[in-house]
């Protein structure tokens, strides 16, 4: 089991959770030596009562005719379309917070600028308003992303106007965020769609409202809330945990909760209450993309990944793990059992047996925050110190890099200029005198098919190492700066020449943080500056999107949208379509022709690196001249 992470943390507590009697996601996966080859190829059908269907030479189609490519074809949509709901169901929370703003409330605006700025953005006249009356408007404006009858996304103006003749020739502009959801359903329903090209054209189609709708909607949103992230120090691994402090650990990925759970642990009365028990104070640390929304915005600490998040438990540590959505496994209820952890599940949609729920609203936001912290400090008193083994490594790093971010250092030292073409200069000119020879977005999940972070450490050191830089996201963040790819100090031991000097001259670490998975929304920003700024189209640009550990529906519809926004995208593991040559020739060439990008899989990582070295490569002469 321990060769099925690279992490060094990880491994002492897999042999501590054996020692323990506790099962985790690596003793299931042993388990599972043979993986359904129906399902692993995306040729089973059970879309209707006369299934499953599965697709064979001797049956090669399901009862009601389907063939493998339709199959696969409908298969592939529905990811598509649960990662975007997902996505979007998370910004629509965040437009609902926003809603319920007031001066002196729980949610106040942090970014007045910013959303005067959005506002006008989304056609809403700021003109007379007070912030708070523009915040309500502004929110339900993107509310009405959702669900409004008529026209395309709002957002999409944002893309070099190429694109979006690319998408609007194409008949993929999405609509309604929640009508591209479903008409995906809805097409994919016995007895609808059975034209492969059309349910690609509908999963990118439901993706773009995604990148371009909801994770768009999402981040702006969250940055008016809460703030624009800034570079700050951080730490991360489960070393994080601290001895004698309370432990919590939050978990999932909404700021809504999160936020006010950092700001009920800093008030006295909880400070006062933690050192009553017993304790030396209270640690709050994240996991999964909770924890990169914390850590870019106040430097909370990364205790880890998606697949650490049992093993953060079995330190015996942590007084509670407090959950909203996404990517939690149900597993934490039983694991937890075995300590005195509180696993607390806060959202209807997603309770988990064996959890204990304590439903979070943002009406009382701060009043059901302080509940819920009281309940972890209390819980201080029953931690067991023959159980408790904190692993001993953690690592520094930077964090926290919005656009505003990135362009500003790069401008700090070589342009001053503040209007928007001189300012993104400096970065175009450094791509374009080949100092940095083109810029990988690496990100997402862990996942079992391969050793945890293995994947990922392995590309972003290849790319680093050769004069890439590397912007990532979600647990692809978490992986590099546990690691220490997040400090301008190794880039001497990790980056390439170039790429060092950079790191040195205008104080940025080889790898750069830009958020949560929504955020990828902030690497589409960017690439639209880019573009507009030198008058191409996205897909002219020097730059690559890499999945190395990809798990989730919602990284389906991250890789398809950011496909079909022109950015070749790089897979470490294959997804469920080999079923189907056809699909596997559109996803992985056929698209190129269409939206000037496609996929590209490999599961060797060291040569997926290269694969998006030369891809980049072969784009830099049209870029350069
Ligand atoms: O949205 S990277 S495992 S945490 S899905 Fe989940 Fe994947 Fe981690 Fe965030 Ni993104």
């Amino acid at each position: 089991m321990q060769d099925m992470t690279v992490d060094l943390n990880s491994k002492v507590l897999i042999e501590k959770a054996e020692k323990d009697g506790v099962e985790t996601m690596y003793k299931r996966k042993l388990g599972y030596k043979v993986q359904c080859g129906f399902g692993l190829q995306g040729v089973c059908c059970r879309n209707c009562g006369m299934g499953p269907c599965r697709i064979s030479a001797k049956t090669p189609r399901g009862l009601c005719g389907a063939d493998q490519h339709t199959i696969v074809g409908r298969n592939f949509a529905r990811m598509a379309a649960a990662g975007t709901a997902a996505h979007s169901d998370h910004a629509r929370d965040i437009a609902h917070t926003l809603a319920l703003t007031a001066p002196g409330g729980d949610y106040q605006v942090k970014e007045p600028q910013k959303l005067v700025e959005f506002a006008k953005f989304m056609d809403v006249d700021p003109e007379g308003k007070d912030i708070y009356e523009l915040a309500h408007e502004v929110a339900e404006v993107c509310l009405m992303e959702f669900g409004k009858p008529f026209g395309v996304s709002k957002l999409l103006k944002r893309a070099p106007k190429v694109r979006q003749e690319i998408w609007h020739n194409l008949g993929i502009e999405p609509r309604a965020i929640d009508r591209e959801i479903a008409t995906v359903m809805h097409s994919t329903h016995v007895g609808c769609t059975a034209d492969l090209d059309s349910l690609i054209h509908m999963s990118l189609r439901c993706s773009l409202a995604d990148g371009w709708g909801g994770s768009m909607i999402g981040t702006m949103l969250s940055d008016i809330l809460f703030g624009t992230p800034k570079p700050v120090h951080t730490e991360a691994n489960l070393n994080v945990l601290a001895g004698n402090n309370v432990n919590i650990i939050l978990h999932g990925h909404e700021p809504t909760l999160s936020e006010m759970i950092v700001a009920a642990s800093e008030l006295p009365e909880m400070q006062e209450l933690a050192k009553e028990v017993g304790a030396d104070g209270i640690t709050l640390s994240g996991i999964c993309c909770t924890g990169n929304e914390l850590t870019m915005r106040h430097g909370v600490k990364i205790a880890g990944d998606f697949h650490q998040q049992e093993l953060a438990v079995i330190t015996g540590a942590v007084e509670a793990m407090i959950v909203d959505v996404q990517c939690i496994f149900p597993a934490m209820a039983e694991v937890s059992t075995h300590y005195h952890t509180k696993f607390i599940t806060t959202s209807p949609k997603a309770k988990i047996t064996g959890s204990t729920y304590m439903e979070f609203h943002e009406e009382t936001a701060m009043e059901d925050a302080k509940t819920i912290v009281r309940e972890a400090i209390l819980n201080f008193k029953n931690r067991d110190a023959s159980k408790v083994l904190v692993p001993d490594l953690k690592s520094e790093g930077m964090v926290g890099y919005a656009e505003e971010a990135i362009v500003g250092q790069l401008n700090n030292v070589v342009n001053t200029q503040i209007d928007e073409m001189d300012s993104i200069k400096p970065l175009v000119d450094v791509l374009a005198s080949g100092v940095i020879r083109g810029v990988v977005g690496v990100v997402g999940c862990n996942n079992a098919k391969t050793p945890s972070n293995y994947n990922h450490l392995t590309i972003i050191k290849e790319l680093i190492k050769n004069d890439f830089l590397v912007v990532t996201t979600g647990c692809g963040a978490s992986a590099a700066c546990k690691n220490g790819l997040m400090l301008k100090e190794n880039a001497p031991k990790y980056a390439g020449k170039g790429l060092a000097t950079v790191c040195e001259l205008v104080d940025i670490p080889p790898v750069i943080h830009l958020g949560s998975c929504v955020d990828n929304s902030r690497i589409l920003n960017v690439c639209s500056i880019v573009a507009n700024a030198c008058d191409m189209d996205i897909s002219d640009l020097p730059v690559a999107g890499c999945a190395p550990e990809w798990m989730s529906e919602k990284a389906i519809a991250i890789g398809t949208y950011v496909v079909g926004s022109g950015i070749d995208t790089f897979l470490g593991v294959m997804p469920p379509v080999t079923g189907s040559d056809r699909a596997v020739e559109l996803l992985c060439g056929g698209l190129k022709d269409q939206v000037g990008a496609c996929f590209y899989v490999n599961e060797n990582p060291v040569e997926l690196a290269k694969m998006i070295m030369d891809d980049i490569e072969a784009k830099r002469p049209a870029f350069e001249a």
